[in-house]
Order: C-alpha cells, then sequence, then structure tokens
C-alpha cells in the first residue's frame, strides 16, 4: 500500500483548546503522526512518500470560495490585528446561529472566524494553512493513485484531520476535508459510485453535510451517539440524506462504552450498506480514537481488534483510500492505525 504522508504537518501546532472555560493543551498534537510514521516504518507495507502541490480548483470542488480566501488569509488577518498575537493562537468566540446572517461577510476579524466554525476547540496557528494544504494534496495524490489504477489502496498519512470540517467551516481539529477530497477525486476519476466509510469515534458531520444532497457518494459513519458526544448537533439515525441524496447516508450512533463486538456488528451493517449501494471505490476515515485508552473518547477497543477491522474493510473488495483523522491515545496511535493498514493488506492478499 501506498503511502502519502504530510512533510509539513508540523507546521500546525495549536497550544490550546477551549475546554470547560479554560484553555486546555491540544490532543490534536504533532506527534500522533510522527507516531505513526515511525511504525509505518517498522512495518513497511509500500511506498512511501510525500504529496505534490494541490491546486486550488480541486480544494474548490469541495470548499466554498469564500472559506478559501478566509483561511488563506486568516493568520495575517490575525496578525494584522495586533503584532503580539503571533504569538497566541487564534480561536473563535461568536458565532451566527439561527436568526443571524451567514450572507454577509463581515470585514471584523472574530465575527469572520465564527463565520467560518462551529467550535472553540480548534486553533489556527501561522501554519495551519500550509499544513492543512499539504494534507489535502496527501489524500488527492493518495487518490489519484487509486483511481489511476497504479495501487489498489493507498493511505494519506496527514493531519491536521479532516472530516469535521464542512464546504465553509472548521471545527473538531479539521480544516479542510481531506476524505470529501479524496472521494471527489475518485468520482472525478471515472468510478460513478464512491463511498465514505468513517469509523472515526465522532461522527464525521462535515463529511455528512457535503455530501448530503448526493446520490453518487454514500456516506456511512460508525461514531458515539451525539446525544452525549461530539460533535452533538449532527449524526442520528434519521439522517439519510436529502433530494438526490435521499437514501445515500447511513448514522449508526452507538452508545459509550461499546466494545468490539458490539462495534463490529455495526460494522457489518455498514459493509452490507456499501454492497447495496454498489459502491466502486471506498475511502475510509480512519479514526483511531475508538481506542480504549483514548483520553477523549469512550468506545473500547482494544489494539488487536484494528487488525480485524482492517481485514473486514478488505472483505469489500474495493479500490480504497485510507484518510488519517483521530486517535489522541499518543503513544498507541501508530500501532492501532498501522494493524488497520496490516489487516487490510493481509485480508486483500
Ligand atoms: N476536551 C477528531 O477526532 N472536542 N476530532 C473534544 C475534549 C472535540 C475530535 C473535547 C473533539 C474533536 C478528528
Ligand atoms: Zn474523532
Amino acid at each position: 500500500m501506498l503511502t502519502v504522508h504530510n512533510p509539513v504537518h508540523h507546521l500546525h501546532a495549536g497550544r490550546h483548546e477551549m475546554y470547560r472555560g479554560r484553555l486546555v493543551p491540544c490532543h490534536e498534537v504533532p506527534d500522533r503522526l510522527d507516531h505513526v510514521l515511525a511504525e509505518l516504518k517498522r512495518r513497511p507495507l509500500g511506498e512511501l512518500r510525500e504529496p505534490g502541490e494541490v491546486p486550488m480548483d480541486v480544494l474548490r470542488r469541495i470548499h466554498s470560495g469564500r472559506y478559501l480566501d478566509f483561511l488563506s488569509r486568516a493568520w495575517d488577518d490575525w496578525v494584522a490585528l495586533d503584532p503580539a498575537n503571533a504569538q497566541v493562537d487564534a480561536l473563535p468566540s461568536v458565532w451566527p446561529v439561527r436568526g443571524f446572517r451567514a450572507d454577509v461577510l463581515p470585514d471584523n476579524f472574530a465575527a469572520r472566524m465564527g463565520l467560518f466554525s462551529f467550535d472553540a476547540g480548534t486553533p489556527l496557528t501561522a501554519g495551519t494553512w500550509q499544513a492543512a494544504r499539504a494534507g489535502a494534496a496527501c489524500a488527492v495524490d493518495a487518490a489519484q493513485a487509486v483511481e489511476g489504477r497504479t495501487q489498489r489502496s493507498a493511505f494519506a498519512l496527514t493531519r491536521p484531520p479532516g472530516h469535521h470540517a464542512g464546504a465553509d467551516f472548521f471545527g473538531g481539529y479539521c480544516f479542510l476535508n481531506n476524505a470529501a477530497l479524496a472521494a471527489q477525486t475518485l468520482r472525478d476519476g471515472g468510478f460513478e459510485r464512491v463511498a465514505v466509510l468513517d469509523v472515526d469515534y465522532h461522527h464525521g458531520n462535515g463529511t455528512q453535510s457535503i455530501f448530503y444532497a448526493r446520490g453518487d457518494v454514500l456516506t456511512v459513519s460508525l461514531h458515539g451517539d451525539p446525544r452525549t458526544e461530539y460533535p452533538f448537533y449532527l449524526g442520528h439515525a434519521d439522517e439519510r440524506g436529502s433530494g438526490d441524496g435521499e437514501g445515500a447516508n447511513l448514522n449508526l450512533p452507538l452508545p459509550r462504552g461499546t466494545d468490539f463486538k458490539r462495534w463490529r456488528a455495526a460494522l457489518d451493517t455498514a459493509r452490507e450498506a456499501l454492497v447495496r449501494f454498489g459502491a466502486q471505490a471506498l475511502v475510509v476515515s480512519l479514526g483511531v480514537d475508538t481506542f480504549e485508552g483514548d483520553p477523549i473518547s469512550s468506545f473500547a477497543l482494544g489494539s488487536a481488534d484494528y487488525l480485524q477491522v482492517g481485514r473486514d474493510i478488505a472483505g469489500l473488495q474495493l479500490p480504497t483510500v485510507f484518510v488519517f483523522e483521530g486517535g489522541y491515545a499518543v503513544a498507541e496511535v501508530g500501532v492501532n492505525a498501522v494493524n488497520v493498514l496490516e489487516g487490510f493488506e493481509k485480508g486483500a492478499a
């Protein structure tokens, strides 16, 4: 399996996220990716390389021009407010909820931050745009390799993650939706029906919303029940898609404490939906925050279970692009993620 890894991911290094009224150290740290890369070097699965540049036009297939303009200039705008801001992460603090207008772009920077985000846990830093853009390039390159049939499967190893980011908003540690960009690349390359399978602990609200009204991309997510788990306001079982996308979204919310037996039964349901949809290619949003030792999540998968997850996904026998998402038990994140990939390779052989 080819791995395309983000060589500038460390340029996105948030200091703090807002949690219960305090600024606490970020969970989404550069060390996470370094652990996965180190594990991939210990247990090589194939070629490791860096991405090329991703054209802005490709990003505009998924994200709005207004959002990309904001994101690409946000750090400079933040520092222009006050040179001392260069030492501080930018976090939003005001949002246009129901009844407010989102069509008028405010001049005020804080107001623009809020317009394009949905939480205060996702710091924007000096290197966020550069890191996120190179990450998107990893996803697009990995998808192109699979779409061009030079690879049966590929892994986009990047951070910041992507599945919470929508067409025009950041949040949940995510800025550009790497999985959606991979899925769109597979579509543009000629696969008529593409599926995104999101196994991260958290509902993939960004990916769902991007494809919600489209019938050509099936989105399926297994996740902590949003009644108690982040991102709270989306991810319920009755969200089935709209318009042309009616029936092309499946949410499988699971209670806190879910163990592998129960989780795997939901994965079976997800796999059946992919087969029924007639998916020709697959993108996996690969979060391993379902791990029993994850500091911010509450499922109970063990490290060895991830080998089986990979084998189960391989059973679909689809051209597959894995995209790295969450997983915050830093010491174990490498073993857990590579276990999925190794299980997939063995299952596909
Ligand atoms: N103090 C991904 O896994 N809030 N994002 C957690 C913890 C946000 C997770 C609060 C969790 C976002 C890609
Ligand atoms: Zn997650």
